[in-house]
């Protein structure tokens, strides 16, 4: 079976039983993934420079055929540098995990091999959609039926916002673009995410449009500084249109406070969008779902599965209030695609509601999933990220190397400092302290990686010098890999 000989040996042109051992030769390849992945012994990465595995890799595309020994030594090679996004100690995105009804649900979707854009060619996928957007629409408290789509990441989902709030107010910029427009300003947190910004440049609004409200200490937009804004700019002849709140923010995992902004947004006509990208897996955990407490008073909202839900990436999730409003602000009609004379309902003809052509299909994983899960399966998943990123917190406060960064944290991000002995003494408020302990985090981080032992991300924000954002998402991770993650960073930062 080794010598299976070259690509025309299998389906289309070759035969099927050849196919078949290609095939299950590279399964076999992915249960050791798998097993490795789940294997707190194994390393989560086996770290080079790019310059030297470049040195150790064939990755040249050659004139000539490789034998299908080799496309399978490909995908082993692939997976012996792949970092082990689903282990239990890598604790380094707001995605993690490697669920496996969810990957069953990505083979599924790979094999079926088809694009979301038209009810013709994907069907049960298409039902398959609605259906999670309308699990979710309940979850996050709308009444009526609303509209979304599934999309390549929380950037493009909040892409859509920003254009479908243009669109509401402006439906003549379709046409005519910004031309003759005033200055249409959007309000968002200092803490918000990136995207919000390229979204402005995306649609043509200008990044200096984009006004960057304050935060409290705890990283919360504050309403009354938002407010004071929104005056200022109408004084200067602008026109605010939007607020981009976030549930769950990137670093700290802060919520703003959706309540009083949603007022706000009512008072000066302004559209609400929350970015729940990160946080809105909370929606189903009964205990925590109050920390997005008004989530229903917003006019859109971004919510990525593939992070605090765990399904496997992508699953972005972007859901509107108002139907039709896709249709309208995208609709062009492409005739030899969008017939309007099927001998079908078009209405369940997505694609021509997105700023894409041909789209993925994200949704059959996350839909695969739940189901296995059950609303109740998802709510002790929930509740137990929450627990253990609970317990990390109650350790950091009783170890004496480490440094909280944001006190008593409402999401599952934990941001500490590990102060190594000599850093202790010094005057914390001193220039010398910050900048030396600016160096401790990534000289760790280096170690993890080169080990290969655990990964934890880090940066600085506002003056803070760099500080490790532990992130719990994995449904993969207990105890023993909490208390090995502190252990294993006093290990390494060691003076
Ligand atoms: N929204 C991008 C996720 C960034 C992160 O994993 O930290």
């Amino acid at each position: 079976s080794d010598n299976l000989g070259y690509y025309e040996n299998i389906l289309p042109n070759g035969d099927y039983e050849t196919t078949c051992q290609f095939l299950q030769k590279v399964v076999d390849l992915m249960m050791i993934h798998i097993k490795n992945t789940n294997n707190r012994s194994e390393k989560i990465l086996r770290f080079q420079h790019p310059e030297d595995l470049k040195q150790v890799l064939d990755l040249e595309i050659k004139k000539e055929p490789v034998e299908l020994s080799k496309i399978i030594d490909d995908c082993e090679m692939v997976m012996n540098y792949a970092v082990k996004t689903g282990h239990p100690r890598f604790f380094n995105q707001l995605s993690q995990g490697l669920d496996i009804v969810s990957l069953a649900g990505e083979w599924v979707t790979a094999t079926t091999n088809t694009n979301m854009f038209t009810y013709e060619i994907a069907p049960v996928y298409n039902l398959i959609e609605m259906t999670v957007i309308d699990k979710m629409r309940i979850l996050i408290g709308w009444n009526e039926p609303c509209d979304g789509l599934l999309n390549p990441g929380g950037s493009i989902s909040n892409l859509y916002a920003v254009q479908a709030a243009k669109h509401f107010f402006f439906p003549q910029t379709k046409l005519n673009g910004l031309f003759k427009m005033p200055k249409l300003v959007l309000f968002t947190s200092e803490h918000s995410h990136y995207s919000v910004h390229r979204a402005a440049t995306i649609l043509g609004l200008g990044l200096n449009q984009v006004k960057n409200v304050p935060v409290d200490e705890k990283g919360k937009i504050i309403p009354e500084k938002l407010e004071f804004m929104i005056q200022e700019s109408l004084k200067l002849n602008e026109v605010p249109f939007m607020v981009i709140l976030t549930a769950g923010t990137t670093v700290l995992g802060a919520f703003d406070p959706i309540e009083p902004v949603a007022d706000l947004c009512s008072k000066y006509n302004l559209w609400l969008h929350v970015d729940a990208a990160w946080g809105g897996g909370a929606l189903l955990s009964r205990k925590y779902r109050n920390l997005m407490k008004g989530i229903d008073r917003a006019d859109s909202v971004t919510w990525n599965p593939h992070k605090l839900m765990g399904a496997l990436l992508q699953a972005s999730v972007f859901l509107v209030k108002k139907k039709g409003i896709l249709l309208n602000c995208n609709e062009m009609n492409a005739t030899y695609l969008f017939q309007q004379d099927k001998h079908y309902d078009v209405c369940y003809d997505t694609g021509d509601k997105t700023i894409q052509c041909g789209r993925h299909v994200d949704v059959f994983k996350v839909w695969l999933m739940w189901r296995a899960k059950g609303d109740e399966g998802f709510e002790k998943q929930m509740d137990r990220l929450f627990e253990l990123a609970n317990l990390l917190y109650e350790q950091l406060k009783i170890r004496q190397n480490y440094e909280i960064v944001l006190e008593n944290p409402e999401m599952t991000n934990i941001c500490f400092w590990y102060v190594p002995i000599s850093l202790q003494k010094m005057d914390k408020n001193s220039n010398e302290y910050k900048q030396k302990l600016h160096q401790v985090a990534p000289k760790i981080k280096e170690k993890m990686m080169v080990n290969g032992s655990l990964m934890v991300g880090y940066q600085p924000l506002d003056d803070k010098p760099n500080f490790f954002r532990a992130i719990i998402s994995n449904a993969a991770t207990k105890e023993e890999d909490i208390l090995f993650m502190l252990d294993e960073i006093e290990k390494l930062g060691k003076d």
